[in-house]
C-alpha cells in the first residue's frame, strides 16, 4: 500500500505524535510498543490506525465493481441478504429430510447436506469396512431411492442445495440429478453447489478416494458437464474451511485457498473449457474464527484477490469470472465443550465477521457441535442467530460499512500481500497440484496448528470456560444420539430390494462403460454416472467401477517437530513434563512410546497430528497410524510397533463403536498392558460407557498437552506396577 503523501501526510504524522504523547501519559511508564498484539499470522495489530495506515485507492473502491473488496454485488444485503444455509444430515434420509422440511419452515432459505463418511469414501452401508460410520456424521445414502427420500416434499428446482461432497462427487451429483429428474425438474434449472474441492481433501480433509490425478480429471468433467447442461449450478466450492479447521491461520487460508482456485481454472482450460464458461460459477467457502478485524478484512482481501490474479492470469471477458462469491461457517473448532453456551455467543461474533465481511451464505455452528450432532434446540438457536442479525439488528442495511476504516482497510491491505506471497509461492512451485504433491500447504498448516496449540496450553490465547474462568462443575448438556446399528440394518435392508428389483444386465453395462472411461479418458464421467444413477447402480458401485482403474490413494505421513515447543511461553512447565519424560527413558532403557491411530473413515486428523507434534516435542517416541483403519488394523500396528500407549482419535461420532472394539482386541490378544486413549469429540456422558470397556483415559476437548503427556505417562507407569 502507498502512504498519501505531502500536506495531508505531515498532518498526520502530527496527529500521531500527539496521539503517542497522550498514550504514554495514560501508560505511566510501559513502553507503548505492548500495546501492539502479533497475530498468529505474524501480523502487527497496533493499538491504532490513522489515515497514514491506508491506501488513497481505496476511496474509489466500490462494491460491485472491480476490484470487488467491498462486494460482488453493488446492493449486497440491502436487496437480497445472505443465504441462511444451515449444513445438515444424520442417520437416514427419511430423518433428514423431516429435519429440513421443518429448518425450512422455520426461516431457513437454502439446504446444505452432510453425507455420513461412509457415502463420502465410496462405499455402500453394507460395507465391512464402514460398520462405525454409517448414518454418524451425515446422512447415509446409497443409491437415487435414498435421494428421492432426503428430498421428498421440497422442491428441487425452486430451493438451492449444497452438497457437501468430494470423494465420492460423482455419484451423489449423479443421483441428485436424477432424484431431481423424477420430480420433473429440469437439470437447467438446478441451482446449487457441490463442494467438488479434492485438492483441500489432499491438503487437510482426507475425504478422498482415487489419487490426485484421477481426481482433478474428474472435477475437470463435472465443470465440463454442467457448464453445458446446469448454467445455474455452482460446480466447485473452492474450500479454505477446512484449512482453518485443520489449524491454518488467515493468510495461510487465503493464499491456499485462491491458489486452489486458480489451478482449477487451469484444469477446466486443460479440459478444454472457457475460462468465462466455469469461472462465473466459481464459488468459495471460508471458515470464520474469533479474530474478528482479521475475518472481516479476510473476506475483503479475497475478494479482492480473486479478482486481481484471475484478471491478469486468465483475461477473462465475463466479468462474473471475477467475482468471488462465498459461503462462511462459524468455527466448529472454536467451540468448547466446557461451559457450551458461550459457544453461541462465539458463534454470533463470528457471524457478524462473515456477514460484515460481505458472505453470500452462512452457516452458524449450534452450541453442542463440539460433542456431537445439533439437537432440534440447537439448531434452532443457530439458525435463530442469522435470522435476528438479519431482521433485527439492522446489520444488512449498510453496504460494507467498515469501509473506509483505517484499520480494516490497513488489515485488508496487509492480509491481500501477505496472501499474495503465498500465491507467489505456489504459483513458483507449478501450481497448487504440485505443491500439495510436495507436502507444502500441508506441512505449514500442521506447524500452525502446533503453534496455536502451544499459545493456547500456555493461556496466551485465552478461551473462555476452558484454559481461564473454568467452571468447577458443567452442567449436562443433552445430545443427539445416532442408534448406527439401527441405521446401518435399514440401509442393508433397502439395498438387498434394490439389488432385487433392477435390471442386472444395464447395471452391468453402465459400470463396464465407467470403467472404460476411466481407463481411457473418453467420454464425461458424470453423464455416464447419471445414467448409473438412472438405473440404480449404487455409490459403491460407481465408485468401485473408477477404482479398478485408478486405485485407492494412500497418504503419507510425516510427523512437525518442534512447533509447539517454540511456542509454549511457560517454559518452566514445559521443562517439568520434559523431565518427567526423561526420567522415564532412563528408567526403561527407551522413551515412553506411542501411537496415535485414526479409526474408522473419519478423516479429521487435527487433532491426531497435534498430539503427536506435541507429545515428540515432550519427548516421547510417536507414531501416527494409517487412516482409516479398522479396530483389527490399528491393534496390530499397535503390538508390532510395541507401544506403552494407543490413543485413537475420533471426531465423527465412531467412538462408541470402534474404541470398544480396540479394547476388546487388546484384551483378547493379552495386551491389556498397552495404555488405551480416545481423544477428540467426546460427550461427558459416554466417558462411563468407555472407561467399563476398557478405555483407560480420556482427552475431551479443550484437554492440554501437556496435562495430556503427564496423565498418559503416569497411567503406563500404574501399569507398569510402578
Ligand atoms: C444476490 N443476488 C443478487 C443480490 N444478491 N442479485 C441482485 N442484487 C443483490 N444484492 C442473486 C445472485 O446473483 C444469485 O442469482 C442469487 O441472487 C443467489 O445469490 P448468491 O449470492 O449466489 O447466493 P446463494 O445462492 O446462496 O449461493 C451462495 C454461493 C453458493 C456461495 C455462491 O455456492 C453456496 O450456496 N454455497 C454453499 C456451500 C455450502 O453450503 N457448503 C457447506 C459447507 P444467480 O444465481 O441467478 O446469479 S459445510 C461443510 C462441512 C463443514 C464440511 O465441508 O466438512
Amino acid at each position: 500500500s502507498t502512504p498519501i503523501d505531502g500536506e495531508a501526510q505531515k498532518t498526520d504524522n502530527l496527529l500521531y505524535e500527539e496521539w503517542k504523547k497522550m498514550a504514554s501519559k495514560e501508560l505511566k511508564g510501559t513502553n507503548i510498543d505492548t500495546l501492539t498484539w502479533k497475530t498468529g499470522e505474524g501480523i502487527d495489530i497496533k493499538p491504532i490506525y490513522t489515515a497514514q495506515d491506508v491506501s488513497p485507492n481505496i476511496k474509489n473502491e466500490l462494491p460491485g465493481r472491480f476490484p470487488y473488496t467491498r462486494g460482488p454485488y453493488a446492493t449486497m444485503y440491502t436487496h437480497r441478504p445472505w443465504t441462511i444455509r444451515q449444513y445438515a444430515g444424520f442417520s437416514t434420509a427419511e430423518e433428514s429430510n423431516a429435519f429440513y422440511r421443518a429448518a425450512l419452515k422455520a426461516g431457513q432459505k437454502g439446504l446444505s447436506v452432510a453425507f455420513d463418511l461412509a457415502t463420502h469414501r465410496g462405499y455402500d452401508s453394507n460395507h465391512p469396512r464402514v460398520k462405525g460410520d454409517v448414518g454418524m456424521a451425515g446422512v447415509a445414502i446409497d443409491s437415487v431411492e435414498d435421494m428421492k427420500i432426503l428430498f421428498d416434499g421440497i422442491p428441487m428446482d425452486k430451493v438451492s442445495v449444497s452438497m457437501t461432497m468430494n470423494g465420492a462427487v460423482l455419484p451423489v451429483l449423479a443421483m441428485y440429478v436424477v432424484a431431481a429428474e423424477e420430480q420433473g425438474a429440469k437439470q437447467k434449472d438446478l441451482a446449487g453447489t457441490i463442494q467438488n474441492d479434492i485438492l483441500k481433501e489432499f491438503m487437510v480433509r482426507n475425504t478422498f478416494i482415487y489419487p490426485p490425478e484421477p481426481s482433478m480429471k474428474i472435477i475437470s468433467d463435472i465443470m465440463g458437464y454442467t457448464a453445458k447442461n446446469m448454467p445455474k449450478y455452482n460446480s466447485i466450492s473452492i474450500s479454505g474451511y477446512h484449512m482453518q479447521e485443520a489449524g491454518a491461520n488467515a493468510v495461510l487460508e487465503l493464499g491456499f485457498t485462491i491458489a486452489d482456485g486458480l489451478e482449477y481454472v487451469r484444469c477446466g482450460l486443460q479440459a478444454g473449457v472457457s475460462v468465462d464458461e466455469i469461472a462465473p460459477r466459481f464459488s468459495f467457502f471460508f471458515g470464520i474464527g474469533m479474530n474478528f478485524y482479521m475475518e472481516i478484512a479476510k473476506l475483503r482481501a479475497a475478494r479482492r484477490l480473486w479478482a486481481k490474479y484471475v484478471k491478469e492470469k486468465f483475461s477473462p471477458k465475463d466479468e462474473k469470472s471475477l467475482l468471488l462469491r462465498t459461503h462462511c461457517q462459524t468455527s466448529g473448532w472454536s467451540l468448547t465443550e466446557q461451559d457450551p453456551f458461550n459457544n453461541v455467543i462465539r458463534t454470533t461474533v463470528e457471524a457478524m465477521a462473515a456477514t460484515l465481511g460481505g458472505t453470500q451464505s452462512l452457516h452458524t455452528n449450534a452450541l453442542d457441535e463440539a460433542v456431537g450432532l445439533p439437537t432440534e434446540f440447537s439448531a434452532r438457536i443457530a439458525r435463530n442467530t442469522q435470522l435476528i442479525l438479519q431482521e433485527e439488528s439492522g446489520l444488512p442495511k449498510i453496504v460494507d460499512p467498515w469501509a473506509g476504516s483505517y484499520a480494516i482497510e490497513a488489515l485488508t491491505d496487509r492480509l491481500y500481500d501477505e496472501a499474495a506471497k503465498i500465491i507467489e509461492e505456489v504459483e513458483g512451485l507449478g501450481g497448487m497440484a504440485k505443491a500439495v504433491g510436495e507436502g507444502l500447504p500441508k506441512r505449514r498448516i500442521e506447524e500452525s496448528a502446533a503453534y496455536r496449540q502451544a499459545k493456547i496450553d500456555s493461556k496466551e490465547e485465552v478461551i473462555v470456560g476452558v484454559n481461564k474462568y473454568r467452571l468447577e462443575k458443567e452442567d449436562a448438556l443433552e445430545i443427539r444420539a445416532i442408534d448406527n446399528a439401527l441405521v446401518r440394518l435399514a440401509q442393508i435392508r433397502r439395498l438387498d430390494k434394490i439389488y432385487q428389483s433392477r435390471d442386472k444386465q444395464k447395471v452391468q453395462q453402465d459400470l463396464d462403460a465407467l470403467t472404460h472411461a476411466a481407463k481411457t479418458g473418453e467420454g464425461n464421467l458424470l453423464a455416464l454416472a447419471i445414467q448409473a444413477a438412472r438405473d440404480r447402480c449404487t455409490v459403491g458401485e460407481i465408485s468401485d467401477a473408477m477404482e479398478k482403474i485408478y486405485g485407492r490413494y494412500k497418504p503419507a505421513y510425516s510427523l512437525i517437530k518442534g512447533a509447539y515447543k517454540s511456542a509454549y511461553k511457560g517454559v518452566d512447565e514445559l521443562d517439568e513434563v520434559l523431565k518427567e519424560v526423561s526420567a522415564f527413558s532412563e528408567a526403561e532403557g527407551r522413551p515412553p512410546r506411542i501411537m496415535v491411530a485414526k479409526l474408522g473413515q473419519d478423516g479429521h486428523d487435527r487433532g491426531a497430528k497435534v498430539i503427536a507434534s506435541g507429545f515428540s516435542d515432550l519427548g516421547f517416541d510417536c507414531d501416527i497410524g494409517p487412516l482409516f483403519s479398522t479396530p483389527e488394523e490399528v491393534v496390530q500396528q499397535a503390538i508390532d510397533a510395541d507401544v506403552h500407549a494407543l490413543g485413537a482419535s475420533s471426531l465423527a461420532a465412531g467412538h462408541k463403536t470402534l474404541v470398544p472394539e480396540v479394547a476388546r482386541l487388546l484384551k483378547e490378544m493379552g495386551r491389556e498392558d498397552i495404555v488405551l486413549i480416545c481423544g477428540g469429540v467426546i460427550p461427558e456422558q459416554d466417558y462411563q460407557f468407555l472407561h467399563e470397556r476398557g478405555v483407560d483415559l480420556i482427552f475431551g476437548p479443550g484437554t492440554r498437552i501437556t496435562d495430556a503427556a503427564r496423565k498418559t505417562l503416569s497411567e503406563i507407569q500404574k501399569k507398569k506396577g510402578k
